[in-house]
């Protein structure tokens, strides 16, 4: 008896994944940071996850199922990432997993949701190539390839005289780095030369290396790819040192948790985006209301990307039961797995971004983008990204 209890342990360690049924409230995995500087983006990313759940349970879930969602803090860097994805994998045993915040974190812990074989929704992962990590991953956060080159057009248009530009680019984060790049492509499009390059960390609190080559070059744009608390500060540094002209700031900016950071230094930048709350679709007005109600403010990108992410998860599982005509709760978690990955590509969705689709890669494509210019209030902590007219 007791080999046998043994083995059995034994056998449940090595196919943890595998312990049967879904169960009753589906459980889908949240793995985003809610510490270190990345909490600067995972806050508004479990936000807006909450919303969705409580959304979606009160529309009576997956056809009467209720969600629920099982939060996990990856930190800031890829072990964290890692331990969150095989903690939601093996011990929640949910049938997905939102996350996670970076793609510096999505190129470690991707491959290990891959490999088995759970499917992973990227809420906030720009970089190129995050959807050809494998046949599990997918992402509803459109790459920067689309989205980047619409704020530099746009500067362009505040300023049609720019023609010298500096570049910043946080040299240790996948996604500055894949960032940068789409950025000095459209720079040079554009007909408009880079005068110089300045390399920085996302670790970084001290600017004044790069801020000084800056100003030194006599730019009339600077184009930054950072995330939100190095960005933050080198901003608040550039403007004190005296830089006067536009700058542009790629999606690391587009937090207001960034405001607290750079203070009224801030105002002015420009950034792209692929959500505006004043977007006029009925998913967004359901999700932006509830959203204001809970948290007392108007949700971001990073919000309503979470929130996309939830509602493509339920909406599939929907499909899932459509096409199998069995209960989700009731199918064996790993047979649930794969059907669940095969319903989240190639489809389109309703969501607070407007209607997206999901390739058979599971990478997206979405209609509409903003480009928004921040505005700081007298406090010099709270503030907006206001939606700039095309
Ligand atoms: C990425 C990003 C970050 C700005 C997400 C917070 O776009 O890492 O891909």
């Amino acid at each position: 008896m007791r080999r046998i209890l043994f083995l059995l342990a034994l056998m449940a360690l090595a196919h943890p994944a595998l312990a049967g049924n879904v169960g009753s409230p589906i459980p889908i995995g949240i793995a985003v940071g809610q510490t270190t500087n990345v909490a600067l983006f995972g806050e508004e990313q479990v936000n807006g996850a909450k919303v969705a759940e409580k959304i979606l349970n009160e529309k009576g879930g997956v056809n009467g199922t209720p969600i629920k969602l099982s939060f996990q803090d990856t930190g800031g860097d890829e072990a964290g990432a890692i331990n969150a994805f095989q903690n939601l994998i093996s011990r929640d045993q949910v049938v997905a997993i939102i996350g996670p915040t970076l793609s510096q974190q999505a190129f470690a812990a991707d491959p290990i949701a891959n490999q088995a074989k759970t499917p992973v929704v990227g809420p906030s992962n720009t970089a190129k190539g995050i959807a050809q990590i494998g046949e599990y991953i997918s992402r509803i956060s459109a790459p920067m390839t689309v989205v980047a080159p619409n704020s530099l057009k746009r500067a362009l248009k505040i300023n049609p005289d720019i023609k010298n530009v500096a570049v910043v680019y946080a040299q240790d984060d996948a996604f500055n780095v894949s960032e940068t790049g789409i950025f000095q492509e459209a720079i040079k499009e554009l007909g408009l030369n880079i005068a110089l390059i300045q390399k920085t960390s996302v670790k970084d609190t001290d600017f004044t290396t790069q801020v000084t080559a800056i100003l030194g070059a006599n730019v009339d744009l600077v184009v930054m790819s950072c995330l939100a608390a190095d960005g933050g500060n080198m901003v608040k540094q550039l403007r004190q040192l005296g830089y006067e002209g536009l700058i542009v700031g790629g999606n690391g900016f587009n937090s207001p948790n960034m405001y607290p950071v750079c203070g009224k230094e801030c105002a002015g930048v420009i950034v792209a985006q692929a959500y505006s709350p004043k977007a006029e679709n009925a998913e967004n007005k359901a999700f932006s209301a509830l959203f204001k109600d809970m948290f007392k403010k108007d949700p971001a990108q990073f919000s309503a990307q979470a929130y996309t992410s939830v509602k493509v998860i339920v909406d599939a599982l929907t499909e899932v039961e459509k096409a199998t005509g069995k209960k989700v709760a009731e199918m064996d978690l790993a047979d649930l797995r794969v059907a669940l990955n095969k319903a989240i590509v190639s489809s389109s969705y309703d969501t607070p971004l407007g209607e997206i689709t999901l390739d058979a890669d599971g990478e997206i494509s979405q209609k509409t983008f903003y480009v928004s210019q921040i505005k700081i209030n007298d406090d010099g902590k709270s503030g907006v990204h206001e939606l700039l007219p095309e």
